[in-house]
């Protein structure tokens, strides 16, 4: 069986917008033509809420396409218990089996595989998940099985704190697909995959490798990168030694025009490093404005080395302020209340005070266990 495997098209992420839908669309339409089934990992949206407008485009799309999609929510889609996420609402419309600590299967010419999923959960909870799931859903013997992931490892994105993928190992599947980075990656001798996005979003100087999905084939237990027409990322440095403003300005003008001829659709981003001459200040440097150019303004860097080090620190080691959020809320509460989760209960506060008690609601009236096994049959196509 051929297995397609696609992550992060960000649908409606602004800075690219157009080229969310175009390069998704493609990815998906390239995909139905080469494998039997498709597997999505999660932030098929940029927001938790898309726009009607968003919405209705990609129901027209899925509704055309002819494979069953299996899929589960990412970061981006991430909500509260009792509130509907976007991925969801896609399977509530008959357009995919979207899986959250669930499983389903798949069969084709006599070939069964069997697919388990966990849509994304704070970082500091992917322990937790994985023994979850070790209790909920168990992948049966000598059937091909996979397991969709949407999280960090310690091994593609850098944290100490963050789970490893030999974590996953003991869960026993045959195969780990993960979204969430945006690069495509291979760990465990090609056991565990990441497809990365199929639209530029971080800009960094990693992301000018190729967009794409992964193919993979279940009889040789192999996989592909399937690249996908994309817009081209150009990222070039330039580096000046105590230059007045007005000199690196024509520098940095003639250096635009030179890759903008290059590559006339591509986004550009240029790094500019190294010393402006004494006395000036760097608000005097003039940069061409075009809509794909963006500068990465490093002058001067020594001078503000204590600063930047503090920033870096911050975006790298700290998590995001709503994790962080959610994690305090947590400790607070630790086990003095049981009878909600508090992320959940976080998620339903970020809503508005009136969802928060909705939450809290549903939640008195919900209490009986949840099922021992949560599988799903696929809709039919
Ligand atoms: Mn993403």
């Amino acid at each position: 069986m051929k297995i397609a495997v696609i992550a992060d098209t960000h649908l409606g992420y602004p800075r690219f917008y157009e080229d969310s839908f175009t390069q998704a669309k493609y990815a998906f339409e390239d995909a139905s033509k080469k494998a039997d089934v498709i597997l999505f990992l999660g932030d098929l949206y940029d927001t938790r809420v898309p726009s009607l407008q968003i919405l209705g485009e990609t129901i027209s799309f899925f509704r055309s396409l002819k494979l069953p999609v299996f899929a589960i929510h990412g970061n981006h889609e991430r909500r509260g218990k009792g509130m509907l996420n976007p991925v969801e609402l896609l399977q509530k419309a008959g357009l995919l089996t979207h899986l959250h600590f669930s499983a389903s299967t798949f069969e084709k010419n006599g070939e069964k595989i069997f697919i388990a999923g966990i849509g994304n959960v704070p970082d500091d909870l992917t322990q937790k998940a994985i023994e979850k799931l070790k209790q909920t859903v168990h992948p049966p013997q000598g059937i091909f099985s996979i397991l969709l992931l949407h999280q960090s490892f310690k091994e593609f994105v850098y944290g100490e704190q963050l789970s490893s993928i030999h974590d996953l190992e003991s869960l026993g599947y045959s195969l780990y697909l993960n979204g969430h980075t945006h690069l495509y990656k291979v760990g465990m001798d090609g056991k565990f995959l990441i497809p990365g996005s199929t639209v530029l979003t971080q800009l960094t100087k990693e992301e000018t490798q190729p967009k794409g999905y992964i193919l993979y084939d279940t009889n040789s237990k192999s996989s592909e990168f399937v690249e996908i027409p994309a817009r081209k990322f150009v990222f070039e440095e330039m580096e000046f030694s105590d230059l007045p403003p007005a000199e690196i300005s024509e520098k940095i003008k003639n250096k635009y025009e030179e890759l903008r001829n290059q590559s006339p659709d591509a986004a550009i981003k240029l790094r500019i490093k190294g010393t402006l001459k004494q006395g000036f200040r760097a608000g005097d440097i003039t940069f061409p404005s075009h809509h794909f150019f963006f500068i990465d303004n490093r002058l001067d860097e020594r001078k503000m080395q204590a600063e930047i080090g503090k920033l870096r620190e911050m975006r790298e080691q700290k998590p995001p302020i709503r994790e962080l959020s959610e994690k305090r809320l947590r400790e607070r509460l630790g086990d003095r209340i049981t009878l909600f989760d508090p992320q959940e209960f976080f998620e339903a506060l970020i809503e508005g005070p009136e969802a928060g008690m909705q939450y809290l609601n549903t939640q008195r009236r919900d209490t009986k266990p949840a099922p021992d096994n949560n599988y799903k049959e696929a809709p039919p196509k």
